[in-house]
């Protein structure tokens, strides 16, 4: 593909613009700290412009790691910004293991190890590898003690802000967490964005009473049963299943075997495949209080960005599900794809955040998904629909599926950064 000039300059400039000198934000007003897989997606974008600046993206990260080896899910470097809720909601320095920088006490997906190889294979780096390698394994590992589920391998995510906030999938385990909250209902988000666009107040309530409850805990539950929420997201964990692949090739820049991460791959890959629906065309996901569902959302899907599918059902899940005109592909009316929630389901909506939208991180995850279960032609089309959509309508959050209208948070960094990935 021949890059545009100007869409290219138009990414790097937003890239420039975010960047605090120490993190890249994710967007401008919205998002003023730094967040986990932004920043992971942000140097996968950066790997193609300017490698060293995405390295310090990845160390700026890795400087709000817990002693126990989690990275969280954002760093709050010290900053005079209108942002709830804060660093208070959180309050890490309380709590043994917890880094100097202010965090939060969760975690997101581990793009960070895939970020890392895209930054070695633009510019190989080995001292680089030497420095951040043991932090990321660290995590990966941490991931597995602290929220493996069974001999499976899969692990749960315990908010809904480890994945996708308000995605339909998250509705019947969020509805069983009590409120009765103490904690104020802070939100900057209603003062630059229209509430249509975003999680109801309801939600918010619910996912701060799960961060008070955590907080009892030291975020740190005995039991993944005692938690008020646990859920075993398909995402997240195809997401795991290709950073652990990727962490042991990096293993292996450096001369060691990472035999514990390809081990740890494998199981996923097979737990992964386990999750497969035949009737569905998709793979079910878990709330650990409820039952195996076919969730209807994107993430049923996930398991073909770790290539876990055959050739038949990879071929299916595209024909059935990503690109049928009546789910999550393109149709006449809808012409922009993937939506994050199916159009035949009740729960879909075409401008509410995770539960409808299209997203450029969920497509440059299906791009890669289908280049790794060798539907080559097809990661060419869904690569140039998505790029058709940041031409037609900048690098937005997240977009109506029917008109390609920007959504939530305009200059949004990993819609420009993945926008570099996608053109190379
Ligand atoms: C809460 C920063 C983050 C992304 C998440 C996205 C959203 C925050 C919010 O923004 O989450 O963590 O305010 O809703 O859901 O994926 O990392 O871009």
């Amino acid at each position: 593909m021949t890059p545009s000039k100007p869409l290219v300059d138009r990414a790097v400039g937003v890239l420039r613009r975010n960047d605090t000198g120490r993190f890249t934000k994710p967007g401008p007003c919205v998002y003023p700290f730094q967040w986990n897989w932004d920043s992971a997606f942000v140097a996968i974008g950066l790997a193609r412009i300017d490698p060293e600046r995405g390295r310090a993206e990845v160390r700026s990260l890795l400087s709000g790691s817990w002693m126990d080896g989690m990275v969280p899910h954002m760093v709050f470097h010290p900053q005079d910004v209108d942002y709830a809720p804060g660093p208070e909601l959180w309050g890490s320095a309380e709590y043994a293991g917890a880094p100097d920088v202010a965090t939060s006490g969760i975690t997101q997906p581990p793009v960070l190890a895939t970020a890392v190889r895209a930054l070695h294979e633009a510019a190989p780096d080995r001292a680089f590898l030497d420095e951040v390698l043991r932090a990321i394994d660290a995590w990966h590992r941490w991931l597995h003690r602290v929220r493996s589920l069974d001999d499976s391998g899969l692990v749960a995510i315990l908010h809904p802000w480890e994945s996708a906030d308000n995605a339909p999938r998250f509705d019947a385990a969020l509805a069983r967490v009590e409120l009765g909250c103490a904690l104020s209902l802070a939100r900057s988000d209603r003062r630059h964005l229209d509430a249509a666009e975003r999680p109801t107040d309801l939600e918010y309530r619910r996912y701060l009473a799960i961060v008070e409850q955590l907080r009892r805990c030291g975020f740190r539950p005995a039991s993944l049963g005692e938690t008020p929420f646990a859920y075993v997201d398909l995402c997240f964990n195809a997401v795991l299943a290709v950073a652990e692949s990727d962490l042991a090739w990096l293993f292996g820049q450096i001369g060691e075997d990472g035999k514990r991460a390809r081990a740890a791959s494998a199981r996923l890959h097979a737990a992964l495949a386990e999750c497969w629906d035949d009737d569905a065309a998709a793979y079910r996901q878990r709330d650990l209080h409820g039952d195996e569902v076919i969730s209807d959302t994107v993430a049923d899907l996930f398991p073909l960005y770790a290539g876990v599918p055959d050739e038949r059902q990879a071929r299916r899940l595209l024909d059935e599900c990503l690109w049928s005109p009546d789910r999550f592909g393109p149709s006449p009316e809808s012409p922009w794809a993937v939506t994050t929630v199916s159009k035949a389901s009740p729960a879909f909506d075409s401008r509410r955040y995770w539960r409808g939208p299209v997203w450029i991180n969920v497509n440059w995850f299906l791009v890669r998904g289908l280049e790794r279960c060798g539907l080559v032609a097809e990661a060419d089309e869904l690569r140039r629909l998505t790029l058709r959509l940041v031409e037609t309508s900048g690098f937005a959050e997240y977009y109506h599926p029917s008109t390609g209208e920007p959504l939530g948070s305009d200059d949004f960094s990993w819609s420009a950064a993945l926008t570099l990935d996608l053109m190379s």
